[in-house]
């Protein structure tokens, strides 16, 4: 495999006769210190497999090569063997007609890649001395790979955990998606404020992907509809683009099985007009590559205001159709006959964002392969799943129909059939009327006429399923209350998980060790075997070691932290975490204002017995979200008033930590001793870092609300703080008219600190900076942060109660680990598997 090795200069070979010199010769700063020329170890076949890719493929030595050199080289190596795989798994589902499964999702919060690829192949420590025998470090390698964040949040990363899942299961899975050229933005924090940069994540080109020239499809916008004699129907669009596949193959755990995440870039068909070119029009000429490009530029934010536009209807559609063409393809190249589609493909929806598949489908299996239309719904809707991800009615996707006929013209008309026949069936249902079946259409007609997504999605799928169990029982009973009557057997619940080898093996490779010499292996394969675990709860020995572990983390954290904001923590504090999103339903807001509120108990109170606490928050505000960019400013604003104050004295320090990403979360989860997940009850549809803290011994404060409910069950009520109102008193306050300001004035330590915020004592450079915030707690207070407040405030002492008894937290940290094994991805992708899918 390996070639001869390129010609080097005496003095950099080493006693092997292998050359040694490290990336530190490298003009750009080092990744470890310049190796010894003497006693390195021999070289592995791997490092010589590594220096013949460098040289053949990067086009470097190893003198010239930077780091992200030796990142490309390590990884095209290794992908090697990832890539044998990978034709071995294709090659045994299509010898085995397998059904295949297709997840369609308009985001992948991958974050890195290369550790978690050598981890799944169980070659870390192979690959390590590989390294290492050429003077590179690893770890120095694996920090300076770009996140691949074409996502959001919790949707976005859920579907990551999803495709490493099925991939460890063994089941043949297809990703599908969009290859954003800019993925989620990178966020600064300049003066406290948030700032938006472009993250250009492809800039040193992406050695996991492979380009697939020949799956490439035509994709129509616009245009009209033609009817002929015959009853066929052609759609003549009047723009069109190609979509290219782009694949990135998908490790499962162990190398079982290597899936494939197919995600669609643009490409004009005529990238140049040479006509137009010649005439001297030099930016015209390529004006249908830069539309093209448009398309697949940016991932559009988590917010309601991005709804409605129309570049993100031509992404839905463009990625949708794209998929459902190559999916179709496949089926019939390897089956023959489109009529069994539904035997043999399973495709789910990652909420409404891919629902126009729907009408897609159905377009292909009438208009291209000439089905009737009752038989074209009936192989639709045993092919789709759908997922409903909010109940957030502002979050529920609708198109104005006049833009999505425009559009779409095709589409149009097959909802329209679609909705005929809907309602059809709805109104021979006993018991709706005219206002159920007004909401079960799929078409709004209250003010501007829209297309709703749900609706189309909910009609055109077999299961429709929530993400907690909580959040099940709400779709039931709000939003698709009137189509759970209609078909009272489709939606169905999949609590959410994560990956344990993501979200415990490779970000707590600490835990991990012990937790394997105290009960075996076991759990790697199947994580409800934590429970195991428990016992250790009554071992002093144990609790001693597993404190140490977490405290070596939070030692790594502090480390980071100082060296990248310049913040020192005292690792003994507690750690206090919430990073997410910002979102007023999460309630950063609520933590800031106790976090406020004990700040000033502190300093009236300065000879209590406070527990050291160092506050971390993290997370994204969408752009064009003006109260969560304020909470943002906030948080910073009282963390700079407050580190700066001599007179808390080290016992509460607060970081706003920039740029939160995957990877910065697999830095601060393993280190986290409590975690916020304090929303709202009844509006966070599951959560997903609630499992991952818990995962890695962190205790949690939060409300019934998502997954907590279930993760309080599974960890036992003792060992987890629950306050607030539940998602029925929620509703039940709401409806009987809630007054957040007589809430505030009867509660003195609310009181003082929104007004001290309000009055501007932490924006002295502009007091009046958060009146309007604080006028808003007063005024409605949405999200019920005056009403929890008190609730909060004493479920916080309640914690700080328990931290003073170090062996009862760690005996709670522990069993909270050995709780919560049931979270894995892979119990809720064998659920999707059996319940939906068929495959299992
Ligand atoms: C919609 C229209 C236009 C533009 C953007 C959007 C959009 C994009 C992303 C709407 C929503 C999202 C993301 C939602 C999300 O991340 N939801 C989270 O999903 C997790 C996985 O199920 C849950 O754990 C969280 O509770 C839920 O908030």
């Amino acid at each position: 495999m390996t070639s001869p090795m390129p010609p080097l200069r005496s003095g950099q070979i080493n006693d092997a006769g292998i050359l040694v010199t490290t990336i530190a010769s490298s003009p750009t700063a080092p990744l470890s210190p310049p190796p010894q020329t003497t006693g390195s170890p021999t070289p592995t076949p791997l490092a010589e497999a590594i220096l013949d890719t460098l040289v053949h493929r990067i086009g470097k030595d190893a003198q010239a090569a930077r780091p992200h050199d030796w990142l490309a080289a390590t990884i095209l190596t290794i992908r090697n063997d990832i890539i044998e795989r990978w034709m071995t798994s294709t090659k045994a589902a299509h010898a085995a007609g397998a059904k295949r499964v297709y997840y369609l999702s308009l985001e992948f919060l991958i974050g890195r890649l290369l550790r978690d690829a050598i981890a799944n192949l169980d070659r870390t420590g192979e690959v390590t001395e590989a390294l290492a025998s050429l003077g590179v470090e690893l770890a120095a390698l694996e920090e300076i790979e770009p996140d691949a964040a074409l996502g959001n949040g919790g949707l976005g990363r859920l579907a990551a955990c999803f495709m490493e899942s099925l991939a460890s299961l063994d089941l043949p899975a297809y990703g599908y998606g969009i290859r954003y050229v800019n993925g989620m933005f990178r966020q600064r924090i300049d003066d406290g404020w948030q700032v938006e940069l472009p993250e250009n994540w492809l800039s040193h080109g992406n050695p996991w992907e492979f380009e697939r020239r020949e799956s490439a499809y035509f994709i129509g916008f616009g245009g009209e509809v033609v009817g002929h004699e015959d009853g066929s129907i052609h759609w003549k669009p009047a723009e069109a683009l190609e979509a290219l596949a782009v694949d990135t193959p998908v490790v499962g755990w162990r190398g079982k099985r290597v899936n494939t995440l197919r995600l669609w870039t643009a490409r004009a068909f005529d990238p140049i007009r040479l006509d137009a070119f010649n005439a001297g029009d030099h930016i015209g000429a390529l004006a249908g590559q830069a539309r093209a490009e448009s398309l697949v530029r940016v991932l559009y934010p988590s917010d309601s205001s991005a709804a409605g536009q129309e570049l993100r209807l031509r992404q839905e559609y463009f990625f949708s159709s794209a998929s459902i063409q190559d999916i179709v393809r496949r089926h019939v190249q390897y089956f023959g006959d489109i009529r069994t589609l539904a035997e043999k493909a399973a495709i789910q929806l990652n909420d409404t964002h891919p629902a126009v598949s729907v009408a897609e489908l159905m377009r292909l299996l009438t208009d291209h392969h000439d089905l009737g239309f009752e038989e074209a719904w009936g192989i639709t809707k045993a092919t789709f799943g759908y997922t409903n991800h909010t109940l957030l009615p502002e979050a529920l996707e609708s198109w104005p129909l006049p833009l999505f006929e425009r559009l779409l013209p095709r589409h149009m008309q097959i909802v329209y059939a679609i909705n005929a026949k809907l309602l059809r069936e709805a109104r021979a249902v006993a018991g709706m009327d005219d206002r159920a079946i007004a909401a079960i259409s799929l078409i709004d007609e209250g003010g501007e006429r829209r297309v709703r997504m749900a609706n189309l999605a909910f009609a055109g799928a077999h299961s429709v399923n929530g993400v907690a169990a909580l959040h099940t029982d709400l779709m039931k009973q709000t939003v698709f209350a009137d189509f759970h009557r209609l078909y009272p057997t489709r939606i169905n619940n999949k609590t959410n998980g994560i990956t344990p080898r993501r979200w415990l093996q490779e970000c707590n490779p600490g835990l991990t060790a012990l937790i394997r010499e105290a009960i075996g292996d076991g759990f790697l394969d199947d994580l409800t075997r934590l429970t195991d675990l428990r016992p250790f709860a009554g071992d002093a020995g144990f609790r001693e070691r597993f404190m140490a572990v977490k405290r070596s983390n939070k030692v790594a954290l502090a480390a980071h932290l100082r060296e990248s904001m310049g913040l020192r923590v005292d690792p003994d504090a507690l750690f206090d975490v919430q990073i997410k999103r910002i979102h007023e339903y999460k309630r950063q807001l609520l933590n800031i204002v106790e976090t406020v509120a004990l700040y000033d108990q502190i300093r009236s109170h300065p000879e209590r017995d406070w527990t050291p606490r160092v506050k971390l928050f993290a997370g994204k505000a969408a752009s064009s979200y003006h109260n969560a960019k304020l909470i943002i400013k906030l948080a910073n604003d009282v963390a700079r008033r407050v580190n700066a104050d001599p007179s808390v004295g080290g016992l509460l320090r607060i970081a706003f930590v920039p740029n939160y990403n995957v990877s910065l979360a697999e830095k601060i989860v393993p280190a986290a001793d409590l975690s916020e997940q304090i929303s709202t009850a009844g509006m966070e549809a599951s959560g997903t870092g609630n499992m991952k803290f818990a995962l890695n011994g962190a205790l949690t404060i939060g409300t019934l609300d998502g997954a907590n409910v279930e993760i309080r069950d599974h960890v036992g009520a003792d060992d987890i703080v629950i306050f607030g109102m539940t998602a029925d008193e929620v509703a039940d306050r709401r409806a009987s008219g809630y007054e957040p300001r007589s809430v505030i004035e009867g509660s003195p330590e609310l009181r003082q600190a929104v007004n001290a915020i309000s009055s501007g004592v932490f924006s002295p450079d502009d007091h009046g900076r958060y009146a309007g915030l604080m006028d808003g707690l007063y005024a409605h207070d949405w999200f019920m942060v005056a009403a929890d407040f008190d609730a909060y405030a004493s479920a916080q002492r309640e914690i700080d109660r328990r931290w003073a008894d170090k062996d009862g937290w760690a005996a709670s940290a522990i069993r909270n680990v050995a709780g919560v094994g049931w979270f894995s991805s892979d119990r809720t992708i064998a659920e999707y598997a059996r319940d939906i899918w068929g495959v299992m």
